[in-house]
Order: structure tokens, then sequence, then C-alpha cells
């Protein structure tokens, strides 16, 4: 290999303070891990020093405690998109430590190629093999990999042994082109390939490479509960009663299920449920319930951006990675949730809110409305152009001293146009075709914890005229009780 070899140090120290670095990977997974630690403790030996320094910092998704952990603490993130899940990121960005925005993440990588947002000076890539010639084999994940490539004046590498080599193939590495140009992907179906094994780098660009041998950094899932046990049991029914109502096809569609515990549960509550078939997922991030699914045959085929998987599961997979190698496809991010696919391949979009109204708007990201959780990431991308769009939510959080469905939501993420099913514990409210009043009987009768049932219909009385019954002067009485009281029960009503 004709590439330079160097330490993690010494790639960390040719980044200067104000450069605008791009990462691979998805989640806390494929990212690079060894330069970026470096960079943290550059940073903070700089500030140490009195000297000013920090980066931009482009990512596909979130990524992992060596890159966005130890850099949010190291204060070296001046600016970030477009999605984080990370403990002192989150910390940083609420406490105003870092510019911090929220993107679809379908539209990063045409967003950089648009020129909308500042060139990223460093592609920092983490593979598992590289030729002479420049051909990429990325690991565990694409995110916006393909892209950062074209546009970063330097490429550093991270070579991963951690994964193998065999892995070539799962990847779908393809680029579409701007507009006026742009054609359909063409995906028709949840398994087809459109693109190249590997991303084609320009060798000259290629600084060096850090050789590592490094996991991935993707938390455990909270063991299922009764709770999200049951909201996967009412997906599943759900979608068992409209196959047989013949409003999905009998061969089924492709799934799309978000990010988190709750997703986690419902996947697994899907294929336990035989009246659904064996199923396609078309997805962003495979998470380990589809490892199972996969290995008992009901799920065929997984397309994503990245496998999201835990150290163990992930080990499963590469220890048997001639079953599970055509099993698995790995796209960009613009691809993998692309609006133009979802829409015409037909997907069942499953997500997450971390609150939703009485109308149906959801919030996705905003705790209690101003401090971000996690971010948006690709629920919208999926939502709004998905055959059927479901948000599913545990009917409380907090021991029942918040209520997960409020009079208005304090963040708006995904409006009542593109939300099509409201899924709890309690139940299902299916909003298709319905008016604003009907939805809110609906949403309350079906979703609401009963603790919360009346004072929801007595908010309902505040307003008797106008289409959408809400009042102005109550709509956040909610969040007002809570963080007066610390419990929503205690909401006060004015006319
Ligand atoms: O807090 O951890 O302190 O107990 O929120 O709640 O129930 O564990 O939910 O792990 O499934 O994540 C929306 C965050 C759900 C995730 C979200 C508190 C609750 C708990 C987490 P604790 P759970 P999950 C694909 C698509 C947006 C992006 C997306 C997410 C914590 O699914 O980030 O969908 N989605 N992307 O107590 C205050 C409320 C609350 C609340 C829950 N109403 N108010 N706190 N909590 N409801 C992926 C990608 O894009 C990469």
């Amino acid at each position: 290999m004709n590439y330079k070899k160097f330490t993690a140090e010494e790639a960390a120290s040719l980044i200067n303070n104000d450069d605008v670095i791009s990462l691979s990977g998805f989640t806390a997974t494929g990212c690079p891990k060894a330069v970026p630690t470096a960079l943290a403790k550059r940073a903070e030996a700089e500030h140490a020093a009195g000297r000013p320094f920090q980066v931009g910092m482009y990512t596909g998704a979130s990524t992992g405690e060596s890159a966005d952990g130890c850099l949010s603490r190291a204060h070296a993130i001046k600016f970030r998109t477009p999605y984080q899940s990370n403990k002192d990121s989150r910390t940083a960005l609420n406490n105003h430590e870092m510019e911090y925005f929220d993107l679809h993440l379908s539209e990063l990588a045409q967003y950089l190629r648009y020129g909308f947002l500042q060139k990223p000076k460093w592609a920092i890539l983490e593979v598992c093999d590289i030729s002479d010639d420049g051909k990429a084999v990325l690991t565990s994940a694409v995110g916006i990999s393909p892209t950062i490539a074209c546009l970063a004046d330097k490429i550093i590498l991270e070579l991963n042994s951690y994964h193998p080599k065999e892995m070539v193939g799962m990847h779908d590495i393809y680029e579409p082109l701007d507009p006026p140009y742009r054609r359909e992907i063409p995906v028709y179906k949840a398994d087809d390939r459109a693109g190249s094994p590997y991303v084609q780098l320009d060798p000259k660009k290629i600084v060096g490479i850090v050789e590592t041998n490094l996991p991935n950094e993707i938390g455990a899932f909270t063991p299922m509960d009764d709770v999200t046990a049951k909201i996967g049991q009412n997906v599943a029914d759900f979608l068992s009663a409209e196959m047989k109502a013949g409003r999905i096809p009998k061969e089924f569609l492709p799934v799309q299920s978000g990010v988190g515990n709750v997703a986690n549960a419902v996947l697994g509550a899907m294929g336990s449920n035989k009246n659904i078939p064996a199923f396609n997922i078309y997805t962003e991030v495979i998470q380990d319930s589809v490892v199972g699914l996969i290995r008992s045959g009901r799920v065929k085929l997984a397309s994503g951006s990245s496998l999201s998987l835990t150290t163990e599961v992930l080990n499963e997979v590469y220890a048997d990675l001639p079953f599970f190698k055509d099993k698995f496809l790995l796209r960009p991010s613009e691809m993998s949730n692309n609006p133009e696919v979802a829409r015409r391949i037909g997907i069942i979009a499953i997500n997450t809110a971390l609150e939703a109204d009485i109308f149906g708007h959801v919030n996705s990201s905003h705790v209690l409305g101003t401090k971000m959780m996690n971010g948006i990431g690709g629920s919208g991308d999926f939502c709004r152009n998905a055959y059927l769009s479901i948000f599913t939510t545990p009917s409380t959080a907090k021991d029942g001293a918040i209520s997960a469905i409020v009079p208005m939501v304090s963040h708006f993420d995904h409006s009542e146009h593109s939300v099509k099913i409201l899924v709890t514990e309690h139940g299902i409210a299916d909003l298709r075709g319905l008016s604003p009043r009907q939805r809110a009987e609906s949403i309350i009768t079906n979703c609401v914890d009963p603790s919360y049932r009346p004072l929801l219909r007595d908010y309902l009385k505040l307003s008797r005229s106008g289409h959408t019954p809400a009042s102005v002067a109550s709509a956040l009485s909610f969040h007002v009780a809570f963080a007066k009281t610390g419990d929503m029960r205690q909401a006060k009503f004015e006319a």
C-alpha cells in the first residue's frame, strides 16, 4: 500500500482551529474514533495554552463517545449538524456551547453539494480496506461518506481491522446528480442495488492512514417492559388488520423503523406476529432486533445506512458473514432516507414521538419545548412520504408526571398532515380521514393514559368555535403545570 501511515496524534496535528471536519458513520457505528479522540486532546492542550481551538463538524447522523462525546467535553465543536444523541453533546448544545442545527438526514449531502453550507476541509473516514487506486470499503455505516470524500480537500483514513475486509459487497454506494440533471434513484424494490461496493477516493487527497482495531460504540437497549411490549403488539395487530382489510398488499411493504428502545421492541413484535408475512426493511438504522428476525426468516433483507448493532450482535454478524452478507445493504443516507424512494416503494414508516398532541402533531426532538433530546433524524424524511406513517410513544413519561399526549406540542416536528396513525400502550388512533375534532376524540379515547383523559376532555370544551378546537390561552397548560409543580395533572385552564 502506497499511503503514508501515521498516528492519530500526527493526523490531528494537521487540523487547525476553525477548520471544518466531516466524518464517516451513521449513529455510533462506522465513525472514525482515534483521530477525533486525538483532536479532542489537541483542543484541550490548545485551550490550556490560552489559544482558541474549535472545528465545525458534519456527520451522517450521531456519532459516539469517541467523537461527539470527547469533542463536546473538550469544547472543541464550533458548529454541528445534522443529528446527535450523546449526553455531553446534548449538554453542550443545550448550554449554547456549540451551535447545532437539526436537519432531515437525507438533506445533508445535497446541502453540502449545493454549497448551502461551508465546504468541509477534512473527510475522516473509517474503512476496512483501501486499494492503491483509492477504492475504499467502508465499515458498518455509510452516512455522507461518498459526498464528503468528493468535497473535502484532504482525506484521513482510519483503517479499522475490527471490521473484516470480507464485508465488501454489503455497501451500495450511489450519489445522485444535482438538479437540473437528477434522475430517479433506480431503487424500485428494497433489495435493488444502484451503485458500487466501494467509495472511489482521489488517492492524491489521502494524507495518511491511521491503523486501528476499535469496536463501535452503540449502547445497549433497555430490555422490553410491559409498556414497550404492548406498543409493539398494538402496531403488529394494526398492520395485520390492515392486511386483512386489503389496505396493505399481501406481499407486505418495506418497513422503516426509527431509533431507540420503543422502535427496537416494535420490530420484535412484528416479527412474532405470524399474520404478517416475512418482510423487507428499508430504513436508516438497522438495530439489534433485525438480526434475530433475519435468522428466523421473518425479515428477508434489511437496507439501511448503518448496522447500529451492539458490539455483541455485530460480532455475531461478522462471525457468520457468508450467511448475513447478502441480507444487508448499506447505503448513503441520501439514498436510504430518500423521499422519492420512500414514496415509490411504499414504506411503512414507524417512528417514535417524544410528545404528540390531540390533533396529531408530533414533537420528536425537544423535551418540554426547549431542551434538545436527539434531533429529528430521519423521521421527517420518512413520515411525510410513507405509504403509511405510524408514530408510537408510551402514553406517559416520568412515572406518569408527564403525559406524552398534550393539548398542543411544545415543539413541532411533524404535522397533522403527515401523521396518520398514533399508537401507545393503550391503543391505536387511526387518524386517516378525520377532522381535527374527530382526531382529538380518537386520540383521547384510544391513546391517552386514563389519568389524563378527563383533563384533555375539559380542555376540548374551552373552545367551541373554529375548525381546530384549540385554546390559545391554555394550549401549553400541561407544560406550565409541570414547570410549576412537577406534574402535568395539576394543569389549570384559562377560559
Ligand atoms: O428519559 O432516559 O431520562 O428515562 O425521553 O424515552 O421511552 O426510552 O424512548 O429510546 O425509544 O427514544 C423520541 C428520543 C425516543 C427517539 C426518542 C423521556 C423518557 C426517557 C427516552 P430517561 P424512551 P426511546 C431514526 C428516526 C427522533 C429521531 C428519529 C428519537 C427518554 O426515538 O430520538 O425518530 N427520535 N429518527 O422519560 C419529557 C416527554 C417525554 C420524555 C419521553 N413527553 N417529555 N421527557 N421522555 N417522553 C433514527 C435516526 O434518525 C438516526
